[in-house]
């Protein structure tokens, strides 16, 4: 691992430890001890890649700020896929693939608001020991590579909208700070690339997608999002406009940018030179969006949601919902609790739940409970000898430790609601610490206040860009500048409201925050 890199000092120890040669067994691993060494509270980088590594979400890589993803994150990310897959395709949006490698030619096009990111660029330069005659460049977003077929594809208006999604990797070489899910070098998401005829069209369009972010956010991964428009200063400099949804990780402070819809209006149509024919046979430019989300969500959902016993999962997209563990006695007849607890699991999965029994014999039920806490299933079923004479099973929830017996005969039911109960539960809590971090000010003394107790400022705000970059520069420091998170489609009253920093009538008020 080259040194300078910025890394955390989790990211070091656990890539050496266990990454270098290729993934080598740690030398003792003890059957005990399986709890977290650091505290949410106490230390919250530290304990965020230990609850993703020990939580079976990641594995690190040998290569800095590059993550195996696990069979455990994965069918996280495969639930949010399926929802947001099947809304896109109701709105006539069409997958397709588009390749991996960038020729240096067509970045250049796009050169403007390239410049800014081109250090994040990874290029191709070698194959085996000769030099590639032109480098090639790795995607880290597909504008460039899709436009110049925009171009080609769409010609007169029966052609639009064009409307279309890839799911696929994208490289960014970052150099400060990786952290599992929430900046990697290679990520996983979705992105949308579409053309319309109108701007209303376009317009429409973004909101729809901005929607959907929301749902994936607040019904799937029960973390309240605020939805909002992205200023001059922190809008994708290519587009027209952003929208995104917000996230906030009470522990740090930070904000933390959900997802994004931009409008792009004309300004690829103009480079790329994609334009139609419309219907008074004029020659125009189209309107495009591109939007996306990616695996950072589930990071998001780690640090919201995990505890220090590991990972709480939303019984939504949890791979396992609920766990059975069997609990013998030593003279209770074993045999009658294992073949209870397969037919509890064949019950619930009959019923459209994700269960599974721990079986194994060469571990304890303790070992099994703290195991599968760490790992966030939902809600343990435990099945012992008591239990079979009354005919009931023990459930405990992840959320909150709440144990409660269930009669087998009310076991679909019951288990349906408590499921419900938890995915709801966590969103209300999350809100809750979220809002309690929620702060409106008026003035900058209330803002540095509010600043300092590391909340997220609902403020004022005159629009000016200039504004911003000075209370980027003046809020510097160790923990990073606070700036713009989104200004709220919510707007409080701005009437007689002025600027927290300059004083003139405000434009609109806007969340600000050190952010990720
Ligand atoms: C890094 C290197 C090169 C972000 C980059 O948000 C280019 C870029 O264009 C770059 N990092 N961006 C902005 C991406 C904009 C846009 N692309 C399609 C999205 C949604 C999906």
């Amino acid at each position: 691992m080259a040194s300078g890199e910025g890394k955390k000092s989790g990211e070091g120890k656990k890539a050496n430890a266990n990454a270098k040669g290729g993934g080598k067994k740690k030398e003792v691993k003890k059957e005990t001890g399986l709890g977290l060494s650091y505290k949410k509270e106490e230390n919250f980088g530290e304990w965020y890649s230990e609850v993703c590594v020990n939580g079976e979400m990641i594995e690190y890589y040998d290569i800095s700020g590059c993550y195996i993803l696990r069979p455990w994150t994965m069918a996280v990310w495969e639930t949010m896929q399926t929802f947001f897959d099947a809304e896109i395709k109701k709105m006539k949006i069409k997958n397709c693939y588009f390749p991996l490698f960038v020729s240096p030619g067509v970045l250049q096009k796009e050169k403007d608001h390239i410049e800014g990111f081109a250090p994040e660029v990874a290029w191709v330069t070698k194959s085996g020991q000769s030099d590639l005659e032109v480098p090639i460049a790795i995607r880290p977003t597909s504008e460039t590579v899709m436009y110049p077929y925009y171009s080609k594809w769409i010609r007169g208006h029966r052609d639009l909208p064009l409307r279309l999604n890839q799911w696929c990797n994208v490289v960014r070489w970052e150099f400060s700070h990786p952290t599992p899910f929430i900046r990697s070098r290679e990520f996983l998401w979705q992105e949308g690339h579409t053309a319309f005829a109108t701007k209303e069209e376009a317009d429409k369009e973004v909101l729809e997608i901005l929607e959907l972010y929301r749902r994936i956010y607040e019904e799937y991964l029960a973390i309240p999002v605020i939805k909002g428009k992205k200023s001059e200063m922190e809008k994708f400099a290519g587009g027209f406009y952003t929208t995104s949804v917000e996230a906030f990780i009470p522990n740090t402070g930070r904000g933390i940018q959900g997802a994004t819809s931009h409008c792009l209006g004309q300004n690829f149509a103009k480079m790329f030179d994609i334009t139609f024919e419309n219907e008074k046979g004029e020659k125009a430019m189209v309107w495009q969006n591109s939007w996306a989300y990616s695996t950072r969500t589930i990071g998001v959902m780690v640090m919201v949601h995990g505890d220090d016993k590991g990972l709480v999962m939303p019984p939504k997209v949890a791979s396992v919902q609920i766990i059975v563990v069997p609990v013998p006695f030593k003279d209770a007849d074993t045999q009658a609790i294992f073949d209870a607890c397969d037919a509890t699991v064949n019950t619930l999965n009959e019923a459209g739940f994700r269960a599974e029994a721990d079986l194994r014999d060469n571990y304890s039920p303790g070992w099994k409970y703290s195991h599968w806490e760490m790992k966030g299933v939902p809600l343990r079923i435990e099945i012992g000898p008591k239990d079979l004479a009354n005919k009931q099973a023990r459930a405990v929830r992840r959320d909150n430790s709440a144990k409660i017996d269930i009669p087998i005969v009310n076991l679909v039911e019951q288990v349906k609601d408590m499921l419900d109960n938890i995915q709801q539960n966590l969103f209300d809590v999350a809100k809750q610490k979220r809002d309690a971090c929620i702060k409106t000010v008026r003035t900058w003394d209330e803002f540095i206040e509010a600043l300092g107790q590391k909340k997220m400022i609902l403020a004022p705000w005159c629009d000016e860009m200039e504004v911003e970059k000075d209370v980027k520069a003046r809020t510097k420091g160790e923990t990073g500048a606070a700036k713009t998170l989104c200004a709220p489609f919510d707007q409080p009253d701005l009437e007689g409201v002025n600027c927290f920093v300059t004083g003139k009538p405000a434009k609109k008020w806007s969340y600000w925050g050190r952010s990720y």
